[in-house]
């Protein structure tokens, strides 16, 4: 006898296509035309900060930059749907959640000029700091869940991992962990095609990612993740269900890195213009502009306007962040727990020849 004992579907879902036209048996009740002016001013402003941070790079004032350009609907219309008790646990590409959350800009800026002390996080903004290791962060991620469900605190957390981050074991075992233990952990798989120089399809042997959580017995979905309402729609629903019925879930956003993978990186070496030439229409904001235009709200002059006061916002930022001096005694804070003999040692040695007097000197 044999009979089937698993069936599993990854539905695709958009609601705002490339012209920027609506599904409107799909759009969200709780969205309206002011909000959909607000994704976009957001988006447009984690595009210009990509370019001034990239620029800075360019010119020695910041140490290193991964781009998300192009990417901007999966971060904002995330974390627009994120709500007050959630928590984010983010990689390393997330700029964009970071800003629509309302991370202070010049900690932004002052993390890719290279200074832990970005990662000092306000307490009213909810995300663990960033994590550079590929899906170290999604163990963590579970269990800040689990400690959600724990302490009965009625959030859920807003667990991000890559594409690439996908094929890592923490990815599984996190993912594991919250099916069997039912944590309300949304794990958003930001699908940008590539994990540096690996296009997606060398990455694994699935059809789509969004499937792997079946094996961890939870559901996967995918959504156009360059359609912000789309992407704000299914991490809602998701998001809800978890904080209300601890129900972890899998959304695969399948966006594009238009840009190189970090300024270390030349995607010229390994993709072709052509790899990239179909996502062009693709662009997230450009559909949101057609649909505000074509309903009056939006024009040249406004566009002009935002571009010129987001500008305003970011050099202002950049300014605090060139005049930030660090103290150095800070590598030795938040190490361990404790100071280990050790390392006050080396304290003190550094304190009896006072060289950071002399680096701050410098
Ligand atoms: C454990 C580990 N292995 C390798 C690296 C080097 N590395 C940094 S980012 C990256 C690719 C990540 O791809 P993906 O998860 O798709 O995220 P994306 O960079 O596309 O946002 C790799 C291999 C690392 N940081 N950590
Ligand atoms: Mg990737």
């Amino acid at each position: 006898m044999i009979k089937n004992v698993f069936e599993g579907t990854v539905a695709y879902s958009q609601v705002m296509d490339e012209n920027g036209k609506i599904d409107e048996q799909l759009f969200p009740k709780d969205v309206d035309d002011s909000m959909i002016l607000e994704m976009y001013k957001k988006m447009a402003f984690a595009r210009a900060l990509d370019a001034k941070i990239l620029s800075l790079q360019r010119q020695g004032r910041a140490v290193t930059y991964a781009p998300m350009v192009g990417q901007e609907a999966t971060q904002v219309g995330a974390a627009m749907a994120m709500g007050p008790k959630d928590f984010l646990v983010p990689n390393f590409r997330q700029h964009g959640v970071f800003l629509a959350m309302g991370f202070p800009l010049e900690d932004i800026i002052l993390g890719w000029r290279g200074y832990e002390e970005s990662q000092k996080i306000p307490k009213d903004i909810r995300t663990l700091p960033i994590a550079v290791p590929v899906s170290t962060q999604m163990p963590h991620g579970a269990g800040v869940a689990y400690a959600q469900k724990y302490l009965k605190t009625g959030g859920a957390v807003l667990a991000w991992v890559g594409d690439g981050g996908t094929s890592e074991g923490d990815f599984y075992e996190a993912i594991n962990f919250a099916g069997a233990k039912k944590v309300p952990m949304v794990t958003i798989i930001e699908n940008n095609g590539w994990a540096i120089s690996v296009p997606r399809g060398e990455q694994t042997g699935a059809q789509t990612l969004a499937q792997k959580a079946f094996a961890a017995g939870i559901s996967g979905m995918q959504v156009d993740g360059n359609d912000v309402i789309g992407v704000y729609k299914a991490v809602k629903e998701a998001l809800e269900a978890a904080r209300s019925n601890n129900v972890p879930c899998v959304i695969e956003c399948l966006t594009y890195r238009m840009s190189m993978h970090t300024t270390a990186d030349d995607p010229g070496k390994y993709r072709l213009e052509s790899d990239v030439a179909p996502w062009l229409p693709r662009d997230p904001i450009l559909r949101v502009r057609k649909y505000l235009e074509s309903k009056g709200l939006w024009d040249g002059a406004k566009e002009a306007a935002l571009g010129e006061e987001q500008l305003k916002r970011i050099n202002a930022a950049v300014e605090v962040a060139e005049q930030f001096k660090p103290d150095p005694k800070g590598m030795f804070d938040n190490v361990y727990s404790f100071m280990p003999e050790i390392l006050q040692e080396e304290l003190d040695a550094a304190l009896a020849a006072n060289w950071w007097q002399q680096a701050k000197e410098e």
